[in-house]
């Protein structure tokens, strides 16, 4: 793995007519952030033949508010899915036809102009290509101390124990191949996606590159990660996956 931004070449994609890019949203009561996140995200991906993907609902079932019929408007094929962040991010995955995929929150907190950048990283021959909120050029502007801290034993943990050189872990602005999503078993339902992510792509000996990301403020409404559960959650990815 290496985390030089500046290993990304312009070599781009022959992928003569199908799907070049899908991007994959879980999205539980994002309304009022839907919207303007498909209109800039679509501002950016023009020139691509693309499908937008939104993966909604929670363990209470679908979001309560407009975000389906919202993302509908905006031209998004919307799939529903009751069992958490991660879980929605497989079935998208599942159901996503491009040869590039990337996964995006709903909270505008993902800048889409960075877009290019995790497709770039693919176009330049990796398997996968990562945000990273702690690498020059990167940072956060919605991460408590705390959760700054947490990541960072998680990413030590990891490092350590699987022989990686990550700089984030708990981070979702995410670009794969196709191939690359086939060879990463994924089960994680919950917010322990990209940590089996990150774990498995090194299991797997995927080529990983690491790009800087700024992470927004979430736009409006509440963010679902509950540090404390998550982090549990978290650290149990981390300890079973030494034994799979
Ligand atoms: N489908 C689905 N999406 C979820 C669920 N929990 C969170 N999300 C989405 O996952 C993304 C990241 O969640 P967020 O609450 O912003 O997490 P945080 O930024 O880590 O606090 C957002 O687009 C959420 O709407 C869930 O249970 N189901
Ligand atoms: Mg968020």
């Amino acid at each position: 793995m290496t985390n030089q931004k500046n290993a990304i070449g312009s070599q781009r994609h022959s992928v003569v007519g199908g799907c070049q890019l899908s991007i994959v949203i879980p999205t539980l009561n994002e309304e009022k952030n839907i919207g303007r996140l498909l209109v800039q995200v679509k501002r950016i991906v023009g020139s691509y033949s693309h499908e937008i993907i939104v993966v909604d609902g929670g363990a209470g079932g679908p979001s309560e508010d407009g975000t389906v019929r919202t993302a509908r408007r905006h031209g998004a094929t919307v799939l529903y899915d009751n069992a958490g962040k991660g879980s929605a991010l497989i079935r998208g995955f599942r159901a996503a036809r491009g040869s590039i995929i990337i996964s995006m929150d709903a909270d505008l907190s993902h800048r889409p102009k960075e877009l290019k950048l995790l497709i770039s990283g693919i176009e330049s021959g990796y398997d996968i290509c990562v945000g990273s909120r702690f690498m020059s050029g990167g940072g956060s502007a919605d991460m408590p101390p705390f959760r700054v801290f947490g990541n960072k034993v998680f990413v030590a943990m990891v490092n350590l124990l699987y022989g990686s050189r990550y700089s984030d872990m708990c981070y979702g602005y995410r670009s794969f191949t196709k191939h690359a999503l086939r060879r990463i078993r994924l089960r994680e339902k919950g917010f322990g996606i990209e940590t089996e992510i990150n774990i498995n792509a090194r299991k797997a000996g995927l080529k990983v590159l690491e790009v800087p990301s700024f992470e927004k403020k979430r736009a409006e409404g509440e963010g679902k990660l509950r540090s404390f559960n998550d982090g549990l959650v978290i650290l149990g990815v981390i300890a079973k996956n030494l034994f799979v």
